[in-house]
């Protein structure tokens, strides 16, 4: 399939070629975990994090649980998307409203290039979990704006573009604990900071997405669609297990899903994916992805206790996604 990526080439995305043998659409990176969680003083654990492309490197927000067991998020960078140096501090936002600023928690950032500025999205603290939004333009400086939405929210994820003119968000209204429901929402804001036009993507389905599901990096635009990478949750005997999964969306109207893969294209089946803090958890925040070659560079959390690297092309994911959908 001639898949088209609406994106810059990346020449210097991290990659690892397709072990020979391996089936999968995706495939491990050697050096897993690339993030230990112990690679910062104060750190139990580091999972679940945001990198993009910043200058001739790279740079991102990383979810750090502190041995307070605090969820912080901290500013890292790294010459080749591999070996990572965190800044031991937090992030500290500066917030025009007191009140928004008071920082209670953050987790499960993401980040995406937008316009002019990166924009980080996260699950913030505010009377229960909500999506917090702030900028940066050197992951120095980081300007918080207004709550995205009302509590409870999670994975909060911005679009790369505005879509008909206005920032698009998707999102996964929950509760105040383990969520046990959930489905992903498409909303709209003029200006980042009033947001509604809110639209119902998709919710769960069989098997590995039957509890919950929510998105995962930022939507990568395509001939064929958004193609949107997200994280679906099967409740086990032994409590829940993250998957990832994909699905492609209309370029236009968001809300519209075009195709949806019945299968997952990575389950937590690596020791370090099935031993940590929270076992059998698989948990995307992003991919880069290399316009010209169609190479993607995906990052998530291992079992709530590391940051992991996986490969693949955005047109094998796409021929997935066809090759058995959700009817
Ligand atoms: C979700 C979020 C994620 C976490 C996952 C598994 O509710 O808190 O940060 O990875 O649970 O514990």
């Amino acid at each position: 399939m001639g898949v088209k990526i609406f994106g810059d080439p990346l020449p210097s995305i991290p990659w690892e070629e397709r072990p020979t043998g391996a089936q999968n659409i995706v495939w491990r990176s050697k050096r897993n975990p690339v993030i230990p969680r112990d690679a910062i003083p104060c750190s139990n654990s580091i999972f679940n994090s945001a990198v993009v492309p910043f200058g001739d490197a790279f740079a991102g927000v990383f979810r750090v649980d502190d041995t307070g067991r605090q969820m912080q998020l901290h500013v890292g960078h790294s010459k080749d998307g591999v070996a990572w140096e965190l800044d031991p501090e937090r992030i500290s936002f500066q917030a025009e409203s007191a009140e928004v600023g008071t920082f209670i928690y953050g987790y499960d950032p993401r980040v995406v290039w937008l316009e002019d500025r990166y924009y980080v999205t996260w699950c913030n603290g505010y009377h229960g979990p909500t999506i917090g939004v702030a900028y940066t333009h050197d992951f120095e400086t980081f300007y918080q704006l207004e709550n995205a939405f009302l509590p409870f929210n999670r994975n909060g994820v911005l679009f790369p573009r505005k879509i008909n003119g206005r920032y698009a968000m998707l999102s996964r209204p929950s509760d105040n604990g383990h969520t046990p429901f959930g489905d992903i929402f498409y909303s709209e804001s003029p200006d980042m900071q009033f947001w509604g036009h809110h639209r119902h993507v998709f919710g769960t389905a069989n098997g590995w997405q039957s509890t919950k599901v929510g998105a995962g990096p930022i939507p990568i635009e395509t001939s064929e669609g958004w193609l949107l990478i997200y994280h679906g949750v099967l409740t086990s005997c032994n409590g829940f297990v993250y998957s990832a999964g994909a699905a492609l969306l209309d370029l236009d109207e968001p809300w519209r899903v075009i195709a949806r893969a019945r299968r997952y294209f990575m389950s937590p089946q690596a020791p370090y994916e099935n031993i940590g803090d929270v076992p059998n958890v698989v948990f995307p925040c992003a991919a880069l992805c290399d316009a010209a070659t169609g190479r993607l560079a995906l990052y998530y959390g291992g079992a709530d206790t590391v940051v992991a690297l996986a490969f693949g092309y955005v047109g094998d994911l796409i021929d997935y996604i066809f090759e058995d959908p959700l009817t």
